[in-house]
């Protein structure tokens, strides 16, 4: 780490009354300056519950917005404007205006990873960590459209026996992980227990020996008895897992699963972000308090606030 860079960093910290987010998927360094780390829901809900008057986000685009909807009256920063995530840009507001007016009876339900504009249109948001859930909760008759994740979606479907309208969005960064990735390792770790994200595709899944969003690949690491484990989701992660687990290894599934995105932020970047106070991410309120809605309605549908549903509902699903 930069301790030149970091301390200027904490100081502008200071002065702005900030707090600093990184995502599980951000280099180590950021990751390590962080006030808090995590997955985009769970630091959004952190931040909002704190007295910090900026939020610089580090992350992607719709993780900003995110903390943006969450957080009305902080300034929220995203350090470098071209952060984007390419699943949440393969769906927009319009072309999920137009799947529901061929599905006026259908529920829509959203993955986190959208755009404020695609929250504001779903009915319900969903996060990896509690799709199974929400989809659940709808009455056993409903229609539902999912987007814009394919690949959760489908495992979300086979778990719930739920036939669903899903859109054909994919994380090229775990499309990237192939079956070939996976039986390498397990060659060269036999031990190892197999972790993937539901944003895998379904072979690469079907190989795996836990499905897990980063929640809760970091909760099932501390707590497993095994030693050994090969990750099938950005390599970003291994960071925490390891820090948080000096007796265990972790292996990436594959060195490929790098979200270039992800990878855009920097210290320098963070220096900058609050000297000059951008790039802020302001979400216009009409699409605020609708994407809200989204949020406050997956909220209801679930049993405990998303911080301590992480914590105790993270259990693996296979
Ligand atoms: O919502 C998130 O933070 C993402 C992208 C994945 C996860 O499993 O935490």
């Amino acid at each position: 780490m930069n301790v030149q860079l970091s301390e200027k960093i904490q100081q502008l910290k200071k002065e702005r009354n900030a707090i600093i987010l990184a995502h599980n998927y951000q280099p180590g360094e950021i990751q390590d300056l962080a006030d808090f780390t995590g997955d985009s829901l769970a630091l959004s809900v952190k931040a909002a519950g704190t007295e910090a008057d900026v939020i610089v986000f580090c992350g992607v685009r719709f993780m900003a917005e995110t903390a943006a909807i969450l957080s009305p009256g902080k300034t929220v920063l995203l350090p470098d404007k071209h952060a984007g995530c390419p699943l949440a840009d393969m769906i927009t507001a319009e072309q999920l205006r137009e799947l529901k007016r061929n599905h006026p009876d259908a529920a829509a339900v959203c993955y986190v990873n959208s755009s404020a504009e695609v929250k504001a249109e779903s009915d319900y948001c969903c996060t990896s960590s509690n799709a199974i859930e929400v989809v659940e909760s709808l009455p056993g008759n409903k229609e539902i459209i999912f987007v814009p994740d394919q690949h959760l979606g489908r495992f979300v479907s086979e778990k719930t026996g739920r036939e669903m309208i899903l859109w054909p969005g994919y994380c090229a960064t775990h499309a990237a992980i192939t079956e070939d990735d996976i039986k390498n390792a397990r060659t060269a770790y036999p031990d190892a227990v197999v972790m993937a994200h539901p944003e895998c595709t379904e072979p690469v899944k079907k190989l795996s020996d836990q499905i897990l969003s980063t929640g809760q690949m970091l909760k099932y690491a501390r707590q497993s008895e095994a030693k050994r484990f090969i990750v099938a989701t950005e390599t970003g992660i291994i960071h925490t897992l390891k820090k948080e687990n000096p007796g265990k290894e972790f292996f990436p599934a594959s060195k490929r699963a790098v979200c270039p995105n992800m990878k855009r932020i920097t210290l320098e970047k963070v220096l900058w972000s609050l000297e000059d106070m951008h790039y802020q991410v302001i979400v216009p309120e009409q699409i605020r308090t609708r994407a809200k809605n989204a949020l406050d309605r997956m909220v209801k549908v679930l049993p405990a606030s998303p911080d301590s549903r992480q914590a105790s509902r993270g259990g693996p699903t296979k």
